[in-house]
């Protein structure tokens, strides 16, 4: 790598650096730190909910304490951890992917990470201060109309959805647009690794469904505030319709963060089978099927509320249906796990207690999605285990895998092994234990978001054992964030690859230099690291001097051009406030619209202005 090449990505030192890189190694790092970092607090709150249910008659927490819980829990795994961190993920992981020095859009990703930041905020901020939001994850009207809901909760989960689904959105479109147009040469579509497929398919789900939940929210906030009645039914609105809106997005949610999930599973069982996944055009078919299907089920959230009967059998149906491309996920990942030679490191732990746990969740789910079985128990502590095992065991548990998977890569040491697996066997025993005793207790009828139970409705015994269980599994979590930073320390030092993986990111130095790689690389297999293979080769011409990446074609990946990538920016940071600002003060007075829109302006106006390059080489600058 040319001094020259380095000296064009190097962040300027200091405070200057740190607030405005557009690296999106860096932008990445602090996205998944804080995303951890929330899932700690949003784990611990959890805890704090099991104690308080461990035994029967427990007066340790109030009904509007446990409340505000179990909100906050939710609003946090749902919109400040899981598909934040996903994104987070794409981030670091798509551009080292492909071989590439940065995203498409570079300022794009750091307006995304402080809008995200914002959001964060604007949850636990307030709850700091004593105004914890108090309605759940989904916040119904018309109990979070203005008639139940005086006071500003409301409007703080309303808002704080807002800014989260604009730094999702923002992170999506960058994602999408750098899958597809920054491919290294010879990457065609059919060489895409199965990561990527998923990313990208998570991105376009994005783009589809976070509107509508923004919508949503807004509405209801102009419900509270300036009197309109999209959400009263005695003044012509639908109560309905909130929930309609919600769960076009809710449902594909599920999906837009397990989706990325199969990209880590494929991509670890890849490389501890020494095998490509088997089934690769059936893998991707079946992302795509899962995709498109995710869109046409999210009524099934919605089956006590009376619709027409045809109605609830159509979402019964399709409810079922896409169980078909997610078990068949399934079996090419035993297919490959079978017939190749397996090594049992760390994350490929993960993937088996993955595969298991994950397996056990859909089939609660293939239950509740039968509209009769689902009214008794909707509302129950099964749905409770259901949708943890899903969401824990088919996207943490993968998460956890990825992150030491990667570990080596984004930081040049490996997560120590040892304690390693004393915090994977707590996770995922505790897990298991903590969890699997509430589908019994649903069967018997324990309601969800009850802050405490009676003695003689005979739920105690398992309670306690849920709490011992999730105890356990917190414990575990614990244990994982100390290794992390324990080995951060002390790790042994890895190599370019220490896992023998097959992926473009294991063909530069860890952790990866500013510009990420000397040269773009060629590649022509699905496997371009693997022996076998012909040695990288790598195309040249890029320029040294500035930020340049090379744009190729959507489906062939040809080389059409060379672009500029912008250096270190104020914009984001500033045109991100100027957005909080307006978002914050949309919560108390509708002129925050207007006179916000101006900063904003002003801040995205300067983030637009064109920059011609001057012509410093004579011919060569001038040339088109
Ligand atoms: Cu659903």
């Amino acid at each position: 790598m040319t001094e020259r090449l380095a000296a064009s990505w190097a962040d300027p030192p200091g405070l200057k650096g740190f607030l405005f890189t557009v690296d999106h190694k860096r932008i990445a790092g602090r996205y998944i730190v804080t995303a951890m970092a929330m899932m700690a607090l949003a784990g611990l709150l959890a805890l704090d909910m099991r104690w308080q249910l461990s035994l029967p008659g427990m007066r340790r927490m109030g009904p509007q304490l446990f409340n505000e819980s179990f909100a906050l829990h939710g609003s946090t795994m749902l919109f400040l951890v899981s598909v934040p961190v996903m994104e987070a993920m794409a981030l670091w992981l798509v551009p080292l992917m492909l071989g590439q020095r940065n995203m498409a859009f570079p300022r794009l990703s750091a307006f995304s990470y402080w809008l995200y930041l914002g959001g964060v905020l604007m949850l636990w901020v307030p709850h700091a201060l004593g105004i914890t939001p108090d309605l759940g994850w989904f916040e119904y009207p018309p109990l979070s109309g203005p008639g139940y809901s005086p006071g500003h909760r409301a409007d703080i989960w309303a808002q704080m959805i807002t800014f989260t689904e604009v730094a999702a959105l923002a992170a999506s479109v960058n994602v999408s647009v750098t899958i597809l147009k920054l491919r290294p040469p010879g990457m065609t579509l059919p060489r895409m690794p199965l990561f990527l497929w998923a990313m990208l398919v998570a991105s376009l789900m994005t783009i589809f469904a976070l509107p509508a939940v923004m919508l949503a929210t807004s509405m209801l906030i102009a419900d509270r505030l300036v009197g309109t009645q999209f959400f009263a039914p005695a003044a012509g609105g639908d109560v309905l319709l909130f929930q309609h809106m919600f769960w076009f997005f809710g449902h594909p949610e599920v999906y837009i963060i397990f989706v990325p999930a199969v990209g880590f599973v494929s991509t670890i069982v890849e490389t501890f089978c020494r095998r490509p996944v088997f089934g690769y055009p059936a893998m991707v078919l079946s992302i795509l099927a899962i995709g498109t299907l995710a869109f046409g089920l999210w009524v099934h959230h919605m089956f006590a509320v009376g619709l027409p009967r045809l109605g609830n059998d159509f979402y019964t149906a399709a409810s079922m249906t896409i169980a078909l491309p997610a078990g068949l996920q399934i079996f090419c990942w035993i297919a490959t796990i079978a017939g190749g030679r397996v090594r049992l490191a760390l994350p490929m732990l993960w993937v088996l207690a993955f595969i298991v746990t994950f397996v056990i969740g859909g089939l609660t789910g293939v239950m509740t999605a039968a509209a009769p079985l689902d009214l008794q128990l909707t509302d129950t502590y099964f749905v409770v285990a259901h949708f943890h095992y899903v969401l824990v065991g088919g996207a943490i548990f993968p998460l956890l895998g990825a992150f030491t998977y990667w570990y080596p890569k984004a930081t040049g040491r490996m997560l120590g092994e040892r304690l390693g697996r004393l915090a994977f066997a707590a996770i995922v025993g505790g897990f298991n234990l903590g969890f699997f005793p509430m589908h019994i207790l649903g069967l018997w009828g324990m309601p969800r978001r009850v802050y405490t139970y009676g003695p003689e409705m005979g739920w105690g015994p398992l309670n306690l054992l849920a709490t011992f269980g999730s105890t356990v599994a917190v414990g575990g979590g614990l244990l994982f964030v100390a290794n992390a930073l324990w080995s951060l320390w002390r790790g042994l030092p890895a190599g370019a690859n220490p896992w023998g993986a097959a992926t473009l990111e294991w063909a530069t130095a860890s952790p990866p230099p500013a510009p990420s790689f000397a040269m773009v690389p060629v590649v022509d297999s699905l496997t371009p690291l693997w022996p076998g293979d012909a040695p990288l080769r790598v195309m040249t011409g890029l320029r040294d001097d500035r930020r340049e990446l090379l744009v190729t074609s959507v489906v062939e990946a040809l080389p059409l051009y060379r672009q500029k990538s912008p250096g270190p920016s104020a914009w984001p940071l500033v045109a991100a406030l100027a957005v909080s600002v307006l978002f914050l003060g949309s919560i108390f007075t509708p002129w925050a619209l207007i006179w916000g829109a101006v900063p904003v302006a002003v801040a995205l106006t300067f983030w637009f202005w064109p920059h011609r390059p001057r012509a410093r080489h004579g011919p060569l600058a001038a040339r088109r």
